[in-house]
């Protein structure tokens, strides 16, 4: 019998109201049922949100620092479970123990990080233009947040919204991934344990058609933060632009590594590796192209395809698997369906091209690793996010030219260059239309002390992580407080 997970609302576990469950499987051994979660609907967000907003007079007025020493006890007991819970995401989820250890530090880090800005939260204290008169601007919270995560970082990307939403003073709806609801599971009992008042974080599990769209659309939810596809970005951005409501976004990405002829070639190919194929290519930084110059692309492609035919896919609980499975069957037939397209459309299969079956693997999600050769820049994979372990090689001519053809596309969110020429290096980091550049390292790995997010069709001008994610989850408040003891006019006076 495989364990009963229940919604956190107001405080208490409670199931789906209508009494529907849904399962979470093991990507890696599809008949491994890791537990049964409430399929909620919109009278479980209704009742959530009616919760949080309850709990928002009392959390708002308690003083950051206070807030802050919360999340600080979450980060500490993050820390204590970090290899229990990597397991368990690994179990849950695929991505090998060593990446989903790194994702549960990531959650440690936005911890520490956010409950030092309990102390902060800064505004600002300016001269005001008349005499006798003080200015500032102070952050308020926004309300009850809708927070909609994707399965990919099921502790970190989770972390990096409610923390900061919750040191802003704000109160929380989250809905996870279909996929992961164990490790959402886990984050909020670690809530739970640091004494977090009832209703300040509510859990509503289930499906986004259901649960998602009703969080969107509820008329007391007031800002919602999604990360995920483009394709439900847009309807997000469409019904909170109806109703006027905040949301942030952050969507895909079609990540470029360029390599020039001067580069090392060894790092480079590290970089590639690790930036095509960690956490199975999907993540949204995932290195989805490799632009080469065409002076060092035949060496620079028999190197990269040796090396990533020595790949091991395998369950990511066996210490020499280098990749774990995609995270479900859909994906698996996304990427399959993906590869297809690239071969009609001319790429040449390097390697890869085809689901993993033989022994064990055909208990799971498993794929090939997949090199796609003479790409073009104007295919269909060299422009929309695959989210999986396959990566396309584009030939540039010249420094210029792959700047341009890194360019070419609808996402921005990360670039990477590798190149010895410093100014070279410098060029690109101003030339590279994306949120996030890289000089001699892949395209992930992003630091929570740094703003994270992209341009284009990867968000919506918002970034999360850093202190940039302070002006998702606050509102300003601008104070004039004026001791003269008589009218004074602004502009006039
Ligand atoms: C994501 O893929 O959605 O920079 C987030 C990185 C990680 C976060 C990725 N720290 O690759």
């Amino acid at each position: 019998m495989a364990e009963r997970y229940f919604n956190w609302i107001g405080g208490q576990w409670v199931a789906a109201r209508s009494g529907e469950i849904f399962q979470s499987l093991n990507p890696a051994r599809l008949d491994d049922v890791i537990g049964e979660f409430p399929a909620s609907d919109g009278a479980d967000v209704g009742a959530a949100v009616e919760a949080a907003r309850e709990a928002l007079e009392g959390w708002r007025k308690m003083p950051a620092p206070k807030r802050g020493e919360i999340l600080f006890k979450a980060g500490e007991i993050l820390k204590a479970r970090k290899e229990s819970l990597a397991r368990e995401m690994t179990r849950e989820m695929g991505k090998p123990l060593r990446e989903t250890l790194g994702d549960v530090q990531e959650a440690i880090d936005t911890a520490y990080y956010a409950a030092g800005e309990g102390r902060r939260l800064a505004g600002e204290t300016v001269p005001a233009e008349l005499p006798n008169k003080f200015a500032m601007s102070v952050r308020c919270p926004v309300g009850v947040c809708g927070l909609i995560t994707p399965w990919n970082f099921p502790m970190a990307i989770p972390a990096w919204k409610t923390f900061p939403a919750l040191i802003c003073g704000n109160t929380v709806v989250f809905k996870p991934a279909k996929d992961t609801p164990l490790l959402a599971t886990r984050l909020v009992q670690i809530l739970e344990e640091t004494g977090v008042p009832a209703g300040v974080v509510n859990l509503v599990h289930g499906f986004g058609e259901s649960v998602g769209k009703a969080i969107v659309e509820h008329p007391r939810v007031d800002l919602v933060s999604f990360t995920g596809s483009c394709e439900v970005g847009r309807v997000i951005a469409e019904s909170c632009g109806r109703r006027l409501r905040k949301h942030s976004l952050e969507m895909g990405g079609k990540n470029a590594q360029i390599i020039l002829h001067d580069a090392n070639l060894d790092l480079a190919l590290e970089g590639a590796l690790w930036g095509a194929f960690g956490t199975t290519g999907q993540r949204c930084t995932a290195t989805s192209r490799l632009i080469v110059e065409r002076s060092i692309a035949e060496e620079f492609t028999r190197r990269f395809l040796e090396r990533v035919q020595a790949l091991r896919v395998g369950y990511g609980l066996d210490p020499k698997v280098d990749i774990g499975p995609l995270v479900n069957l859909a994906q698996l037939q996304r990427v399959q369906g993906y590869v297809d397209i690239g071969v009609r459309e001319g790429a040449k299969l390097l390697c890869g091209g085809r689901p993993l079956t033989e022994g064990e693997l055909g208990h799971g999600c498993f794929y090939a690793p997949t090199v796609l050769g003479e790409v073009q820049p104007r295919m269909r994979v060299a422009q929309e996010e695959i989210f999986g372990p396959v990566t396309a090689i584009l030939t540039a001519d010249g420094f210029e030219d792959a700047l341009e053809i890194a360019n070419g596309t609808n996402y921005g969110l990360s670039c990477s260059i590798y190149t010895r020429d410093v100014n070279r290096a410098f060029a690109a980091i101003r030339d590279l239309a994306s949120g996030i550049v890289y000089v001699n390292s892949p395209t992930i790995g992003a630091e929570v002390q740094l703003p994270f997010g992209g341009i284009k069709n990867t968000g919506n001008g918002h970034r999360e992580a850093g202190t940039t994610v302070l002006d998702i989850f606050s509102e300003w408040k601008t104070v004039y407080v004026d001791y003269s003891g008589r009218l004074q006019k602004a502009q006039m006076d």
